[in-house]
């Protein structure tokens, strides 16, 4: 079996853009891959964040991943980024063959420095190296991300390549394998749907706070109304109902919203309904697991266990072949 391996920042509570661009794909593919899952704290670090939250959100994000159907660790190993210290090892020894134009190119290190102006550490910038260490530390080959992460990918294939052609083929190239559902637009209709923008509905959410900010939730922008006169297709509440309605609701969407027969209050509603009622199991099945987090720790800990011997042999590897043991 083909080794995988992805990650999710605990920087919040998973969202409908984590759960339709990796969830829902890392659940199907526990199948068909030798899968390692990482809550990666180590990256949601390189943004401002309050200490005392951060066990508080890697439980919740391991108890959204279990209730949505993670069978780990039966299935697959998931485990927590810093309870692997070889992670941060192999960075070092990574960011030593990375060049520093690579990691300046890079759009999200662009547009996380333009949000977080009073905040643009060295972390944001060499996050793509620790990036590629977790992958490389398992010889992963396969990488499901959203459209979002395919540049590090892109990256991760470089500093790879550039390890084996100085020290020997150890660590093999990873290819990106893209979600479906590639790009959630945040509820704004303006960017990607993120846990940092505050643009986002929460997968464990409760109804009425689905139904509270998908009210206010921006619809057709009348700018682009103005260029596409009555596609709807450029309503981002449209593209969700794509994923949450039936072909009868999203026909009934289409129709009713070129010919102005229903309103998008209606319409809204109709998609809160949904969301509710595909996310309701996840969400009962998760606070259970939080209630008492005996089970979640024994999942996170058989993972870090698995994850850290193979950890170990790639790092005794890597060191020999540096010259360094
Ligand atoms: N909006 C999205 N649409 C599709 N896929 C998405 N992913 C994230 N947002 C969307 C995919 O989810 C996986 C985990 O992402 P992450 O948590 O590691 O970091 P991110 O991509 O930076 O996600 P956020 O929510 O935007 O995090 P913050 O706000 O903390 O920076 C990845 O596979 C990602 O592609």
């Amino acid at each position: 079996m083909k080794r995988l391996f992805s990650g999710m920042q605990p920087t919040g509570s998973p969202h409908i853009g984590n759960y339709l661009g990796a969830i829902e794909n890392w659940i199907k593919l526990q199948d068909e891959y030798d899968a390692l899952f990482c809550i990666v704290d180590l990256h949601s670090l390189t943004i401002d964040y309050d200490p005392a939250q951060v066990q508080e959100r890697i439980y919740e994000m391991a108890a959204v991943l279990i209730a949505a159907g993670l069978e780990a660790p039966e299935k697959c190993s998931l485990f927590v980024q810093s309870h692997v210290k070889e992670h941060a090892e192999l960075a070092w020894l990574l960011s030593t063959v990375t060049p520093i134009s690579e990691l300046y190119r890079m759009t999200q290190f662009k547009s996380k420095s333009d949000t977080h102006k009073k905040n643009i550490n060295a972390g944001l910038l060499t996050y793509p190296v620790l990036q590629t260490a977790d992958i490389a530390l398992y010889k992963g080959e396969v990488v499901p991300v959203g459209e979002d992460q395919v540049q590090h990918i892109e990256l991760a294939r470089i500093i790879c390549r550039k390890f084996n052609n100085r020290y020997g083929e150890i660590l093999p190239e990873p290819q990106e394998k893209v979600s479906p559902a590639k790009r959630i637009m945040g509820l704004d209709g303006n960017a990607k749907m993120s846990k940092s923008l505050n643009n986002q509905i929460d997968v464990i959410e409760e109804p009425e706070a689905i139904w509270e900010k998908l009210r206010v939730a921006m619809t057709d922008p009348a700018r682009q109304r103005r260029k596409d006169p009555g596609n709807p297709f450029v309503c981002n509440i449209h593209t969700l109902h794509t994923y949450f309605s039936t072909d009868e609701q999203i026909e009934w969407v289409r129709e009713g919203c070129t010919t102005a027969g229903i309103g998008c209050f209606e319409c809204k509603r109709v998609l809160a309904d949904n969301i509710d009622q595909r996310f309701a199991p996840i969400r009962e099945k998760a606070r259970e697991l939080l209630k008492d987090k005996t089970e979640l720790k024994r999942i996170l800990d058989a993972g870090a266990k698995r994850a850290s011997e193979i950890a170990a042999e790639t790092m005794d590897e890597v060191y020999r072949a540096m010259g360094l043991r």
